[in-house]
């Protein structure tokens, strides 16, 4: 469909977190140019090859539109109302015959980029009744709600480091350079680093691999997978012993700071250190130079929650903050105040966690949901409340979620699956109707979440750069449709709610002013906001909540252990989103990505070059990738990314499938957890790497750490 008008289009990027604003050129209805918009205060013209892929992404002839329905193995057009009909059909079948909870929900990643979703999908999800609801969170920031809600009320009240006025950023478990940022919006990281560093601050580094962000720090260690929190607590322990912790204005409404120096004192640096792979002065000095800092921001991610302590890293990111007068303080870690606020209604010392159990792990549900890592097994146990049918709203949990084989078996045997997807995936392939949303540069956009984790409190509103075919609909009308098909009535539009919540909200703007100011507003940097703002029952911080307390015994017990000889963790890629935007021909360009990084001394031990085939096996699987030798990676660290595997029959996804890699969820544990949490251990899984097939180069020929980056950049 042509764009709605010629001429320039203003618009965020709906693709990752950092929310870049676009410049999008259109002639004869078509985009002749797309670039970053320099007019645009938070992102500054800064974009990424993923910006430009949208153009792909629109133009994607794999991309659906309309409904399909399966007969045997075969796909059938068949027109809205009568797939609305048949789903709701079908899914009122299940529910008579086996209750609520035999229907899953599955949310995926791109619904948070997605205001249509967000704002209109509750109504018919609600309308399912089912316990049995599962996201992307379980794989990912569900330690970050975790540590917001025990310490400060709330699992959204989560903390963002303020890199804009910080003179030391450590950064443990995440790559911002390539992720361009998460729970921290902040377009441009490598400017924002950049910039800490002229001002004369400095950026460290702790990572099992040296990651393109560490290319750029002042100083980068590797740290075994894992033994962050221990890094964290022997830090914490310094800090303490050395008479530097102070918890300056969260004195008066902070509670546990004797509980925490308690149980810090059992880590200290020198019984850590071997855990760690980080010498005990190291860390000593870090700790120091950390709280010493006139500013300083500690920040874990991606690695810090998917990982077996991930509910204690979480928390101890954030006391280690605290105790250095660095939480709810400018160049410290902060809180937003969205013109948008979810927050708004939200009531002191409400209920979030623990209230009830999956019925086959016995896991406790959080926000609502079950830890993905056991949706196959309320699948495929049998008994009262076995999930018969499925419903997934942009997500492909075979390949992102772990032991994506057993899932991919569990969903074969379902007796009914509806996706709303506009893609026919290693997942949606097994749908019995798929529900195809308009997407991307169709739709009207707001970051309703995005808002909320910015390193700048901002807003924008932006309209669809092109119109829909009169065959295509909106997911909110797709969301409408089903909830009064169950309800017998309809909510209000997303636009409406957007409207309403921007009036109310703590700038008291409106859908118009946004529209008035194309290239977003700026509300300026963030503020201290506590204790107004929390929403614990007693309206203090919690720095030492029994939970993580309880939790350290499971840490301790590790110390014990003697660590396995390979272990692996995973990666981002600059051109690649999760597992779904490998069928942009322009992100595919290139060499072969899905590749395993190993040291040259593991290499050499293993009888490995680089560019042979090996084996990767775990307890749940084996996949067979190219070896990448590389000096970035850790000894005893192999590292292999995620969302590929694009091998499975009945996709139609054509590009993705030319260069398919492997799945690094065939490879992860379902039975690996962070038990605190529920969240899935997905990094530092043991493994057994060898030798498939050689390529015949001699061991010598290693790539170097310089060619990796060179590869990704
Ligand atoms: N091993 C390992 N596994 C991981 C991770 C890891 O680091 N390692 N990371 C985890 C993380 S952080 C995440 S967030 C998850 C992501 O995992 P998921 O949330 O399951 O997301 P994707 O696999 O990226 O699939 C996204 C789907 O959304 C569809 N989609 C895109 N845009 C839209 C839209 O606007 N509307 C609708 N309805 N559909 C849309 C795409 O077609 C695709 O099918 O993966 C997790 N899995
Ligand atoms: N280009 C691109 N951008 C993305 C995405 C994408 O797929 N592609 N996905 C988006 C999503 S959904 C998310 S959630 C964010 C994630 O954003 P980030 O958290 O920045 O994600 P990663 O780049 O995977 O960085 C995780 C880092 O953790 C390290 N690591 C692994 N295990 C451990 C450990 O035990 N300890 C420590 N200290 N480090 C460890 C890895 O080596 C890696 O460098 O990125 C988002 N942005
Ligand atoms: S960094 Fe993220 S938001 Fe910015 S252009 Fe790239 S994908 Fe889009
Ligand atoms: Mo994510």
């Amino acid at each position: 469909m042509a764009a709605i008008r010629d001429g320039k289009h203003f618009r965020a990027c709906n693709l990752c977190e950092a929310i870049c604003g676009l410049e999008i050129t259109v002639e004869n209805g078509a985009i002749t140019d797309l670039r970053g918009d320099p007019d645009d205060p938070f992102s500054r013209g800064h974009i990424c090859p993923k910006g430009n892929a949208l153009i792909d992404l629109h133009a994607d002839p794999d991309r659906l539109k309309t409904p399909l329905r399966r007969t045997g193995e075969h796909w059938e057009p068949i027109a809205w109302d009568a797939a609305y009909d048949l789903v709701a059909g079908r899914l009122k079948d299940v529910i008579a015959r086996y209750g609520d909870d035999a229907v899953a929900i599955y949310l995926g990643n791109p619904n948070v980029h997605n205001s249509g979703t967000m704002l209109s999908s509750g109504g018919f999800l609600r309308a399912l009744r089912t316990r049995n609801r599962f996201s992307a969170t379980s794989v990912d920031q569900l330690p970050h709600h975790r540590a917001a809600l025990e310490m400060f009320g709330h699992p959204l009240l989560i903390t963002i480091p303020d890199v804009d006025r910080t003179d030391y950023f450590l950064i443990m478990g995440a790559n911002p350079l390539v992720s361009n940022g998460s729970i921290m919006t902040a377009p441009d990281m490598r400017g924002r680093l950049k910039a800490i560093q002229a001002r004369g601050g400095r950026v460290v580094v702790l990572d099992p691999c040296r990651t393109e962000t560490a290319a750029v720090a002042d100083e980068h260690a590797f740290i075994r997978p894992g033994a962050d929190a221990l890094f964290l607590l022997a830090a914490i322990d310094a800090i303490f012993e050395a008479g530097s912790a102070d918890l300056g204005r969260l004195a008066a409404f902070t509670d546990g700071m004797d509980d925490l120096r308690a149980a810090a004192r059992r880590f200290p640096a020198e019984r850590v250190a071997q855990h760690t792979g980080i010498a005990a002065e190291t860390i000593r000095r870090i700790a120091g130079e950390f709280a010493s800092a006139r500013h300083a921001v500690a920040y874990g991610r991606i690695g810090l929650s998917t990982q077996p302590f991930g509910g204690l890293c979480q928390w101890l990111v954030n006391t280690l903050n605290a105790i250095t007068g660095n939480l709810d303080e400018p160049g410290g870690m902060m809180w937003t105040k969205p013109a948008f606020d979810l927050l708004q209604q939200a009531e002191r010392g409400t209920a979030y966690a623990g209230r009830w159990t999956s019925r086959v792990r016995g896991l406790a549900e959080f926000d609502g949901e079950f830890p993905v890592a056991t949706m196959a097994d309320e699948m495929l146990t049998p008994g009262a409340g076995q999930v018969r049918a499925l419903v997934t709203v942009a997500g492909n949990p075979v390949l992102s979620t772990p032991n994506g084989a057993k899932l991919d078996g569990a969903l074969a045997q379902l007796d009914f699956i509806v996706c709303i997807d506009p893609a026919i995936n290693e997942t949606t392939r097994h749908a019995d109707v798929i529900l195809p949303p308009a997407v991307g540069l169709e739709v009207d956009h707001y970051d309703v979440i995005f808002h909320h984790f910015g390193v700048r409190n901002t807003a924008r509103y932006n309209e669809a750069v092109f119109a829909i075919d009169p065959e295509q609909r909106y997911d909110w009308q797709i969301f409408e449709a089903l909830r009064e098909r169950f309800t017998g009535n309809t909510g209000k539009s997303p636009t409406e709610r957007l409207e309403l919540g921007l009036r109310f909200g703590p700038y008291r703007t409106s859908i118009n002013e946004l529209r008035a100011h194309p290239h977003g507003i700026d509300f300026g940097p963030l503020e201290p906001c506590m204790p107004e703002r929390l929403l614990t029952a007693d309206g203090r911080i919690q720095l030492a909540p029994p939970a993580y307390l309880g939790d350290l015994a499971r840490l301790e017990a590790e110390l014990a252990v003697p660590a396995p000889d390979l272990v692996l963790i995973g990666r981002r890629q600059l051109r690649g989103n999760n597992s779904w935007m490998h069928n942009a021909p322009r992100l595919m360009r290139g060499p072969d990505r899905c590749t395993l990084m190993l040291s040259p001394s593991d290499a050499l031990a293993l009888g490995i070059a680089h560019g042979d085939m090996v084996e990767v096996r775990s307890r749940v699987g084996t996949v067979t990738v190219p070896a990448d030798v590389t000096a970035a990676l850790m000894p005893g660290v192999v590292s292999l990314p995620h969302g590929f595997g694009h091998t499975r029959a009945g996709t139609s996804q054509s590009i993705a499938a030319d260069k398919p890699g492997a799945s690094f969820n065939d490879l992860a544990d379902e039975l690996r957890l962070d038990e605190l949490t529920g969240n899935a251990a997905l990094s530092g899984i043991p493994v057994e790497v060898r030798l498939a097939v050689s390529n015949g180069a001699p061991h010598a020929a290693a790539s170097t750490n310089g060619a990796r980056i060179a590869v990704d950049a």
